[in-house]
């Protein structure tokens, strides 16, 4: 008897250190949190226990009432729980256009230095083909001033409204300025948060270039990787062999296609890479962790490497150097505010710096930028991304202990000391 007394008694110290240890441990991991190192050294004094044990139990509560969890209307009303069960469910924010309005920035812009002059490719019939006869002498000419709004182009004509009926576009100098390859041009867009990406639609107002190609950042300080590349030249250019196709197992892989590069239209023709086409396993997206990397990124951007031209060039007759130019009318990059299945809205924030930032309203007791990471005291089970059959709420520390506790309206620490 006295032998299943100090069992029990010591199985009752046990479960109360561990408790504390792994409340200890994760407070320690958290820097804006207070630590005491030596209190898990020392292995706790009871002296201790009561001010850790309060701290504790309103930790616990603070944690989720700040970020408004403890109402239960919120949840039943939430597009993250079930309306009827209230059982945590996947949601996300709705699909945006993430470019709009965001600032673009362009490493070259018509009439930035000095005033300059463009000419508008126009022939006889007012359409053009490859190889086919041309006339500059019908070229009209305009003035390019970035400091003149009513001869400026500038990056912010990228993004703005799309009105059919009055076009604006970027431009870049002419082909007499040097603007053709090796030379080449960046059109960078941050889009200020991770964003899961379904496309990038480009939408040209000069002819199409002989080479571009898409980038992006997966986080704004990881390198530039590339995601899709244009050119009629993919080989020399890129060093690329043309239209490959993708493998299962290596899906993250730019590829590289020569039919977007013809000089035709002159005007308006669009070009849109699609994230996950030509991927085996986009069918099964959720669980391929290479695709879920692959889709996501803060930062994209478009280089310009090689004009297309009639050939005519090459005698440098101003007049003809001076209409060959990039010019962009829109770039949409469609999307999703990256939340992991763990927010249905992402806001603005003013963070610890006073800038506003873009961040996911988190829910299912989750936090960071992403919703990427469980809410201090609320790491019980690894963090995971929320997904179509189970919404992966992170859970309270020693969750059963505390949820029967509280029910009993009874301080978890203390009781166990008691008992
Ligand atoms: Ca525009």
């Amino acid at each position: 008897m006295i032998m299943i007394n100090f069992a029990r008694h010591r199985f009752k110290h046990f479960l109360k250190l561990s408790c504390i240890l792994i409340y200890l441990s994760i407070v320690e991991s958290q820097s804006n949190y207070p630590n005491n190192p030596n209190l898990i050294k020392n292995f706790i004094p009871d002296s201790k226990l009561d001010g850790i044990e309060d701290f504790y139990d309103s930790s616990l509560n603070e944690s989720a009432n700040n970020h408004d969890y403890e109402s239960t209307s919120s949840r039943y009303d939430s597009d993250c729980y079930d309306s009827v069960t209230g059982e945590a469910k996947k949601c996300m924010p709705e699909f945006v256009n993430a470019a709009f309005g965001l600032k673009i920035t362009a490493s070259n812009t018509c009439g930035q230095k000095v005033p300059s002059e463009y000419c508008i490719q126009t022939n006889l019939h007012g359409l053009y083909f490859r190889g086919s006869y041309h006339d500059k002498s019908h070229s009209s000419c305009r003035k390019c001033d970035f400091y003149d709004k009513r001869y400026a182009h500038p990056p912010e004509f990228l993004n703005d409204y799309n009105n059919e009926g009055n076009i604006t576009w970027w431009q870049s100098d002419t082909m007499l300025e040097g603007i053709q390859y090796p030379n080449s041009v960046n059109l960078t867009l941050n889009l200020g948060k991770s964003f899961e990406i379904n496309y990038v639609q480009i939408r040209f107002h000069s002819p199409r270039p002989e080479s571009f190609a898409i980038y992006k950042q997966t986080n704004e300080s990881s390198e530039w990787l590339p995601y899709q590349f244009y050119s009629a030249s993919c080989r020399i250019t890129y060093g690329k062999d043309t239209n490959q196709i993708v493998k299962p197992g290596n899906e993250a892989v730019a590829l590289c296609t020569d039919e977007f590069s013809d000089i035709a239209p002159l005007t308006g023709a669009s070009v849109v890479f699609g994230t996950l086409e030509n991927r085996p396993s986009a069918y099964n997206f959720e669980n391929t962790p290479e695709l879920i990397e692959w889709v996501t990124a803060t930062d994209i951007r478009i280089t310009l490497n090689r004009l297309n031209t009639f050939g005519d060039e090459v005698f440098n007759d101003p007049q003809v150097l001076k209409s060959y130019y990039y010019a962009i009318s829109d770039i949409a990059v469609g999307g999703r505010c990256k939340c992991n299945g763990h927010a249905s809205r992402c806001i603005f924030e003013q963070q610890q710096d006073f800038e506003d930032r873009l961040k996911c309203k988190c829910e299912h007791y989750t936090d960071g930028p992403d919703c990427n990471v469980c809410l201090p005291f609320y790491n019980d089970v690894p963090w995971s991304p929320a997904t179509q059959f189970n919404g992966h709420e992170c859970k309270r520390i020693c969750d059963q202990l505390v949820t029967y506790y509280k029910k009993h309206n009874i301080s978890f620490f203390k009781t166990l000391q008691q008992r």
